[in-house]
């Protein structure tokens, strides 16, 4: 595929997509990194982990979340997104605004990672085809205030691919490049946790549109609720790093592309060892 970035750990396996939400309402990691200088170290921490590209958002798109001003998203993303392609990094800018998208590639982002695919903002399209970047095309319903209320589905795979395939003859008709688009089914976006084990488990039908897929399961409630206690309270977000690791090997195994997570030093690890596991010429040297 056209310039997509593809694994340091091995080609044959998924890209490892580091989350860097720099928001102070961001449910995982609690607004921790809102200072430029904080974010420009997790960024380039979570290069050294292992990720293959990070992703800089300054919109909180948690279940419930207001949206923010144009202005603020800008400059929460953009001093981060340049300090980092200063440093060498690879930057998704995570964004629905044709505009956010436009300055983040100017400062040198290249890759946009839009999770209305398209139907937040009506110039997305034409401004990807312009700027002629991947672009990430996700499953969305509604804006966060509202999405839950939209999760509602007879046959969650065939209609999450329908409305992903809607979106990406739109993008095409805009002039986006086809060998350009990936596409995410929007895990935790207006489904319950029944839709994103079925989604999470379908990945051969996902796989028939005909693009590479990202899928973004790290942290997310669906998890918490999987990991819940005895008393049934949902496990903390920053529990959920070993469920979503497992996760990760298992999504690689399926055959996803891109995997978009919090800890990337757990998904690396998963993925050494499903190296290690499923390809004979790729054992390590012993040393000891
Ligand atoms: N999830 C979130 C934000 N951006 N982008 C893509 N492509 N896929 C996702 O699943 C996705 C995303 C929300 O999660 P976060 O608050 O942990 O970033």
């Amino acid at each position: 595929m056209a310039g997509l970035p593809v694994s340091r750990i091995d080609p044959r396996l998924p890209v490892v997509w580091g989350v860097l939400n720099v928001t102070p309402d961001s449910f995982s990691d609690g607004g921790r990194f809102a200072a430029t200088d904080t974010a420009l170290e997790q960024g380039v921490l979570l290069v050294e982990y292992g990720a293959d590209v990070v992703d800089v958002g300054g919109e909180s798109t948690r279940p419930g979340a207001e949206r923010v001003s144009i202005e603020t998203e800008l400059e929460r993303v953009l001093p981060v997104v340049s300090g980092l392609v200063d440093q060498g990094v690879t930057v998704s800018i995570d964004t629905m605004r044709a505009d956010v998208a436009r300055e983040a590639v100017r400062c040198g982002a290249s890759i946009v990672n839009d999770v209305s695919g398209g139907r937040a903002d009506a110039e997305m399209h034409s401004t990807v085809a312009e700027l002629d970047v991947p672009y990430v095309l996700m499953h969305w319903r509604a804006h966060s205030s509202s999405m839950q209320e939209r999760a509602v589905y007879d046959d969650p795979v065939a209609e999450v691919c329908r409305e992903i395939e809607k979106q990406v003859s739109a993008a095409l008709a805009s002039g986006v490049d086809r060998e350009r688009i990936i596409v995410d089914p929007g895990i935790g976006f207006a489904k319950e946790a029944d839709h994103n084990w079925h989604l999470l488990r379908s990945m051969e039908a996902l796989a028939t549109m005909g693009f590479p897929i990202l899928v973004g399961a790290s942290r997310k409630r669906f998890l918490g609720a999987l990991l819940a206690d005895t008393d049934g309270v949902p496990r903390d977000a920053d529990g959920r790093d070993v469920a979503t690791a497992v996760l990760s090997a298992q999504l690689a195994n399926a055959g996803a592309w891109g995997l978009r997570v919090h800890d990337v030093l757990s998904t690396v690890d998963a993925l050494k060892v499903l190296k290690a596991m499923t390809f004979t010429d790729s054992q390590p040297e012993e040393t000891s």
